[in-house]
């Protein structure tokens, strides 16, 4: 199983989307393993976006993203990470296709409604950043219709 960060922007919020986009990776089968709605502090935004730091539309990122509260997920399941960037859909909602988040909620070039940790090193970073406490352990029931139960999940046949 794999964990990845997903925050719910500033914009997403503030439009009242934040239950359909959820809805989206619930549906798709992702275990909720950390939710929680928080203002995200000029620091955290600089920890968070460090590699963007040189980057022209750094300021006005880091002026947005701790413009509003967020919400911060954790989300799990088999490839977690690559799962929830292509539910994301690309950058900017101008160019997502139909069918993604992106695509779907958005026409912006730097309101784009959700961030999803892009590799493992930048999801364990990241969860790091957003769940200093940990995450909540629990089984989810779904998996076991969800996955394959002896091929995916390791079961005993
Ligand atoms: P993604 O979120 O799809 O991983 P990245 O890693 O290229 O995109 O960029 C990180 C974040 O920086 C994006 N989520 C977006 O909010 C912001 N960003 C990237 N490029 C631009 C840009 N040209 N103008 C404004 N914001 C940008």
């Amino acid at each position: 199983m794999e964990r990845t960060l997903i925050l719910f922007k500033p914009d997403a919020l503030q439009r009242g989307l934040a239950g359909r986009i959820l809805t989206r990776f619930e549906e798709k089968g992702l275990k909720i393993a950390g939710m929680k709605l928080m203002q995200i502090t000029p620091e955290l935004a600089a920890k968070h976006y460090e590699a963007h730091k040189e980057r022209p539309f750094y300021p006005g990122l880091v002026r947005f993203m701790t413009s509003s509260p967020v919400v911060a997920l954790a989300l799990e399941g088999i490839g977690a990470i690559a799962m929830c960037r292509k539910l994301m859909g690309a950058t900017f909602g101008c160019d997502a296709e139909p069918g993604t988040i992106r695509g779907d909620f958005g026409v912006s070039r730097s309101f784009n409604l959700i961030h999803g940790s892009d590799s493992p090193e930048a999801a364990e970073k990241e969860l790091g950043l957003f769940f200093p406490e940990g995450l909540v352990e629990y089984e989810a029931a779904a998996y076991e219709w969800a996955y394959d139960p002896v091929e995916e999940l390791g079961r005993e046949v």
